[in-house]
C-alpha cells in the first residue's frame, strides 16, 4: 500500500502504525513545515492546505503576527494555573467580549471544553435561573451534529462511529431534524433550559439549514425563556465570510462557543462568551480547568481577536468564496452532484458511484491538494483565509483534473 511512498515518509508512517492508537486513519503525507496556506512533507513535497485543521488555521500556517507574539509570551510567562491572575487573561477576556458585544467569557482550551462547560451553564442557569426542577433540565440538539468526542457529547451524536460502544450515555438531550425550526419548537417543553446548535453542520458536510432558519430558531427560545447556544467552533472566527456566522444570519445567541482558530493554529483555545445573566451563574470552585486562560494561550488569543477586528480576513473569505463556489458550481454534473457553501468553506458531494471521498482526497493529494472527506463522498474545502485567489484556482483545477480521470 506505501510501496510508491519515498523512504522518509514510509519510516514515518510506520512509526505511526507501531506506537500510536489506531483511532485515525490519516492520509499518508507526513507533514514537516508549513507557512501561509502550504505544507512540505518530509520528502519535500510541497501541498496547497485545503483542510487548515478543520478551521483551526484560519490565519494560516505560522501567521508571523501570531508566531511573535506567541515567541515573545514563550520567554515571558505560559503558565500560572487559575489559582493566581496572569496579566495577559484580562486583556485577552476583554478583548474577545467586545469581539462578540458580549459581557463575559470562560476561557478553556478545546472546543469539546467549550460544548461541556455551556452545558453545563446551562444546566446550572436552568435551575437558579429559570427555576426548571433539579436533574430534569433538557437540551435540544440537532441530528447530524458533532460537538467532540467527550462521553456527554457523544451521548447526543447520532454517528455510530461517535457514540457506539461508548455507553452508558449522559441524559437530558432531545434530537431534532436540523433546520426544521417546526419541530424544534414542538421539543421544548418547560424543562427545555437550551438548544445548541451549529450554525452549519461542518462534519455533516457542510449543511448549510435554510435562511432564516437560525432567526427561527432565536425567536422561539427568546419567547420561551430557553437559551440559544451557537457552536462556531468550526463556523466562526472568519470562515464564512463574518466573525461569526451567527452574524451572517443576523442572530445573537445567547452563548457563542468558540475554540479552533481562536488558537491561532499554535495553541488550544476555546471559549464560552456570553451574557452576564448567563454566564454570572458559575461560583468559584464550580468549574476549572489547569491550562483554560493560561498567560500563552491568552496572549495568542488576544492576537487573533486583533486580527478579526481588522475585518480583513472576514472580507478575504466573503470575495474569495465567491470565486471558489462559481467554479465549483461549474462542476455540478460533471462528477459533482451538489455544492454547498458559506464563505471559504465548501462542502462537495461527489457523484455515488464515481468514487468516494477518500479516494478523491487521495488523488487531489497526489496533485498536490490536501483535502478531507467526510461522510463517504463529501470533499470538505477549508483552506486558510490568507489563501490566494490564483491558489484557489489551482486547487480547483486538481479537482477539475481528477475528476475527469475518474469519469474517463
Ligand atoms: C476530530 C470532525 C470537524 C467541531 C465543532 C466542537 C468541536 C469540533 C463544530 C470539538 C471539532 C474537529 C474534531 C476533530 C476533527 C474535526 C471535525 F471531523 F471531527 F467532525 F471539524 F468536523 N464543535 N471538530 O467541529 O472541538 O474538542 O476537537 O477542539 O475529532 O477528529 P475539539
Amino acid at each position: 500500500m506505501t510501496a510508491h511512498l519515498a523512504s522518509e515518509t514510509q519510516r514515518y508512517l510506520a512509526q505511526a502504525e507501531e506506537f500510536g492508537a489506531h483511532n485515525y486513519h490519516p492520509l499518508p503525507i507526513v507533514v514537516s513545515e508549513a507557512f501561509g496556506a502550504w505544507v512540505t512533507d518530509v520528502d519535500g513535497k510541497r501541498y496547497l492546505d485545503c483542510l487548515a485543521a478543520y478551521s483551526a488555521l484560519n490565519f494560516g500556517h505560522a501567521h508571523p503576527v501570531l508566531v511573535d507574539v506567541a515567541k515573545a509570551q514563550l520567554d515571558r510567562l505560559t503558565l500560572t494555573s487559575r489559582a493566581f491572575h496572569n496579566d495577559r487573561l484580562g486583556p485577552f477576556l476583554e478583548g474577545l467580549a467586545k469581539l462578540a458585544g458580549k459581557d463575559m467569557v470562560l476561557p478553556m482550551n478545546t472546543g469539546a471544553e467549550a460544548v461541556e462547560s455551556a452545558i453545563k451553564v446551562a444546566r446550572a442557569w436552568g435551575y437558579r435561573v429559570k427555576g426548571v426542577e433539579h436533574d430534569r433540565a433538557k437540551i435540544i440538539v440537532a441530528n447530524g451534529n458533532f460537538h467532540g468526542r467527550t462521553t456527554t457529547i457523544i451521548s447526543f451524536s447520532d454517528d455510530p462511529d461517535a457514540r457506539d460502544d461508548f455507553g452508558p450515555y449522559t441524559p437530558g438531550f432531545v434530537s431534532v431534524p436540523y433546520g426544521d425550526a417546526a419541530a424544534l419548537a414542538a421539543a421544548i417543553d418547560d424543562d427545555t433550559v437550551a438548544v445548541l446548535l451549529e450554525p452549519i453542520q461542518g462534519e455533516a458536510g457542510i449543511v448549510v439549514p435554510p435562511h432564516g432558519y437560525l432567526a427561527e430558531v432565536r425567536r422561539l427560545t427568546l419567547d420561551a425563556g430557553v437559551l440559544f447556544i451557537a457552536d462556531e467552533i468550526q463556523s466562526g472566527l472568519g470562515r464564512t465570510g463574518a466573525t461569526f456566522q451567527c452574524d451572517n444570519e443576523g442572530v445573537i445567541p445567547d452563548l457563542y462557543l468558540l475554540g479552533k482558530a481562536l488558537g491561532g493554529g499554535i495553541v488550544p483555545v476555546s471559549a464560552v462568551v456570553g451574557d452576564a445573566s448567563v454566564l454570572g451563574v458559575l461560583r468559584p470552585g464550580e468549574h476549572g480547568s489547569t491550562f483554560g486562560g493560561n498567560p500563552l494561550a491568552a496572549a495568542v488569543g488576544l492576537a487573533v481577536v486583533g486580527l478579526l477586528e481588522t475585518g480583513d480576513y472576514q472580507r478575504r473569505a466573503r470575495e474569495l468564496g465567491a470565486g471558489l463556489r462559481a467554479r465549483l458550481d461549474a462542476l455540478v454534473g460533471r462528477g459533482v452532484v451538489e455544492v454547498r457553501s458559506v464563505g471559504l468553506w465548501a462542502g462537495i458531494d461527489i457523484a455515488p458511484g464515481l468514487a468516494s471521498g477518500r479516494r478523491v482526497a487521495e488523488l487531489l493529494a497526489e496533485r498536490g491538494v490536501l483535502a478531507k472527506d467526510t461522510h463517504g463522498s463529501t470533499i470538505r474545502l477549508a483552506p486558510p483565509l490568507v489563501v490566494e485567489a490564483d491558489e484557489l484556482d489551482w486547487a480547483v483545477d486538481q479537482l477539475e483534473a481528477v475528476l475527469a480521470d475518474l469519469r474517463g
